[in-house]
């Protein structure tokens, strides 16, 4: 006979079969969720789970626009509106060629999750485009996101789905977007997070993912009565993330030896220190180059192209690209060189073998439903600031996002402390997300 597991996925299968990233991510779910659901009377029996792999809504929408030369592009944009049980939908947007259907619904139900732990009232969506801002001018950008929002805007605001930046989305992209939503709706409100700072940002807001990925891992550490100074960590990815995952690394001690983008990974044995990360955020940022030019202002680092920096020994490894960028076998040379610690600053950059690898080693390991959640938790903040109309300071956003990433370790703990002492974090975040979901979803009934 079937266990429940593999029936539950079976039926989710004969749904979703050409979805393979959205049908991972409900596995991982689904492993560690419905053991619980079966052990507890009040969520058996309600296909809870069922409802929750089902979005509200999806859209798609035709995204047209005119290059500078003049020629007329064609691109796809979505909005997945997963869940909404305990608050607007909110979500980021990616800009990338890969993105599909599959890619935007397992951010999505990764997001309800996410959005759950870190106890503020949002529920969970996703959007994007398979547009790609790769050599594009800032004056295509701009139009491309002004089409984008030309269709997206009757499906948003601040109470009912309020977008982010995400892959290839950051502060431009954001301002062009809310330049259009205000045009159309002919109103100012906290209709996207991630603004700028003069029109209704946070402090915080562009560290906030980096920093709390690392609050996280110095929260798991502490558990081994262990910190981060002293320790080399290995970081993947050079984007928003990476730079103030890097950042935070470096304030608390540790030693930076790699960065990455899709190209390869650059390796300084010497360390990445603060003024080589200035630089690259200038490159990455300002010039929009590639990591490769790393090495024309430093030219005793390495770079290796085509590669991903899990073969770098480290006591830290933190993927801040994208997902599945980490394999079992690199999950195997990780362990191997002493690893100790994962924190996940990307979606679902593990797959699900080295996940396993991970916890059958019995390493720290958090997924990044967890350890990612600082930066939707500060879009939160931003939400509240805007509806009160006021803004914290540095340091008070700071400290809140602090209480709230260790919130999200002491849940973690709560649900996935295992017989023997170890902690599933995994287990930990999926249930403990699942049962806030859930509890709101049974109250409101069959809707
Ligand atoms: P950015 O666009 O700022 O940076 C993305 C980085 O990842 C770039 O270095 C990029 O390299 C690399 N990358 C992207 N796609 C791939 C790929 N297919 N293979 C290898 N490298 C790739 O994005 P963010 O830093 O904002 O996002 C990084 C990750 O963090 C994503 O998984 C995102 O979902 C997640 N995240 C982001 C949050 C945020 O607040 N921004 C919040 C929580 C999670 P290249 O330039 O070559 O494409
Ligand atoms: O994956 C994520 O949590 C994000 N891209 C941030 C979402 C948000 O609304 O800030």
């Amino acid at each position: 006979m079937k266990s429940n597991i593999e029936a539950f996925l079976d039926l989710v299968k004969e749904r979703n079969g050409q979805e393979p990233e959205f049908l991972q991510a409900v596995q991982e779910v689904a492993e560690t969720v419905i053991p619980y659901i079966v052990e507890h009377d009040i969520y058996y029996g309600r296909n809870i789970l069922l409802r929750m792999v089902e979005p509200e809504r999806a859209l798609t929408f035709r995204v047209c626009w005119v290059d500078d030369s003049g020629e007329i592009q064609v691109n796809r944009g979505y909005r997945i509106q997963m869940n909404s049980a305990i608050g607007p939908f909110k979500g980021g947007l990616r800009f990338h060629p890969t993105v599909n259907m599959s890619i935007l619904k397992f951010l999505a139900f990764e997001q309800v999750f996410k959005n759950a732990l870190t106890t503020l009232p949002m529920g969970g969506g996703k959007g994007g485009s398979d547009f790609d801002p790769k050599g594009k001018s800032d004056d295509e950008i701009m139009r491309f996101c002004h089409s984008f929002m030309s269709e997206l805007f009757r499906h948003i605001g601040p109470n009912t789905d309020v977008p982010a930046g995400d892959i290839g989305v950051g502060a431009r992209e954001i301002g062009f977007l809310f330049g259009m939503y205000k045009k159309l709706r002919n109103e100012f409100t906290g209709v996207l997070t991630g603004k700028g700072l003069s029109w209704g940002g946070s402090l915080i807001r562009p560290e906030a993912t980096g920093y709390g990925t690392v609050y996280f891992a110095e929260s798991m550490l502490k558990t081994k009565e262990e910190d981060l100074n002293g320790k080399d960590v290995v970081i993947s990815g050079s984007g928003n993330v990476a730079q103030y995952a890097a950042e935070k690394c470096l304030q608390l001690g540790a030693k930076v030896l790699t960065l990455s983008d899709s190209s390869g990974y650059i390796y300084d044995s010497e360390g990445i220190d603060a003024d080589k990360l200035a630089y690259v955020m200038n490159l990455k940022n300002v010039k929009r180059g590639r990591i490769s030019e790393y090495l024309e202002n430093y030219p005793h680092a390495k770079f290796v192209k085509g590669k991903t920096p899990w073969e770098v020994k480290c006591d830290i490894a933190l993927p801040c690209a994208t997902q599945n960028e980490l394999h079992e076998a690199d999950a195997k040379m990780l362990l191997k060189n002493g690893c100790i610690c994962v924190s996940e600053g990307a979606n679902m950059p593990s797959t699900i073998d080295a996940v396993h690898a991970f916890q059958k080693a019995k390493i720290l390991y958090a997924p990044g439903k967890a350890s990612n959640a600082g930066g939707v938790a500060t879009s939160g903040l931003e939400m509240t600031q805007n509806s009160l109309r006021f803004n914290w300071t540095r340091d008070e956003v700071d400290l809140k996002l602090k209480s709230i990433m260790s919130n999200i370790h002491d849940a973690c703990i709560e649900f996935g402390t295992e017989e023997d002492g170890y902690i599933n974090y995994v287990k930990g975040a999926n249930i403990a997300g699942f049962v806030k979901v859930a509890d709101a979803m049974l109250a409101q009934g069959i809707v």
